[in-house]
């Protein structure tokens, strides 16, 4: 049998998430899997466009999102959101909001250093020189998971095995 589930992928702006989230995405929908992709383009831009980048904003943005990505778990979708959800309170929330036995943890594990250096959008910069306050890593916390169901070290891994790993867990912990 097949029970859907949320995969949600935490990690650094530039950590890569949204690259591996759609990969698998992608994978998935091949498959004939019942996938939904809730990311930044699509629920910040939306549901979540009235709120900013402070703690409390984040957490009410985690909070609609969690809320959402239960119901499309509930009618057997396998759920990937991909937000940098960057507390431990935040990701608790998630979690009790969702339940435990459908919310799965992914570290997307790339070193601040790398994401930096990256610097695809140019954000780092922008918070080094400070354009923008309070972003992640610079002036705002970010807490590691503690025990992942998979932890992504994409510095060792290329995109498509980063993807075929998270497809895997998606697998095993949707069926039975
Ligand atoms: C972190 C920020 C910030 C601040 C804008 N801090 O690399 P991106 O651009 O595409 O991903 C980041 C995204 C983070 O939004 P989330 O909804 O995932 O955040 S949270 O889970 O904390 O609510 C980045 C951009 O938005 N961005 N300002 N200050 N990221």
């Amino acid at each position: 049998g097949h029970r859907g589930g949320v995969f949600w992928l935490t990690g650094l702006s530039g950590s890569g998430k949204s690259t591996i989230a759609t990969a698998a995405e992608r994978q998935l929908f091949e498959q004939a899997t019942r996938v939904v992709l809730l990311d930044g383009d699509n629920i910040r831009s939306g549901l979540c466009n009235n709120l900013g980048f402070s703690l409390e904003d984040r957490r009410e943005n985690i909070r609609r999102i969690a809320e959402v990505a239960k119901l499309f778990a509930a009618s057997g979708a396998v759920v990937i959101c991909s937000f940098v959800s960057p507390t431990r309170d935040i990701r608790s929330m998630a979690r009790e909001i969702i339940g435990g036995a459908d919310f799965h943890e992914v570290f997307i594990n790339t070193p601040l250093e790398t994401c930096e250096a990256r610097d695809v959008k140019g954000l780092y910069a922008k918070a080094r020189r400070g354009e923008i306050k309070g972003f992640t890593g610079i002036d705002s916390p970010y807490e590691p998971p503690i025990n992942p169901m998979l932890d992504l070290r994409t510095e060792k891994l290329s995109v498509a095995e980063a993807a075929n790993q998270l497809v895997a867990v998606t697998k095993k912990a949707t069926s039975f």
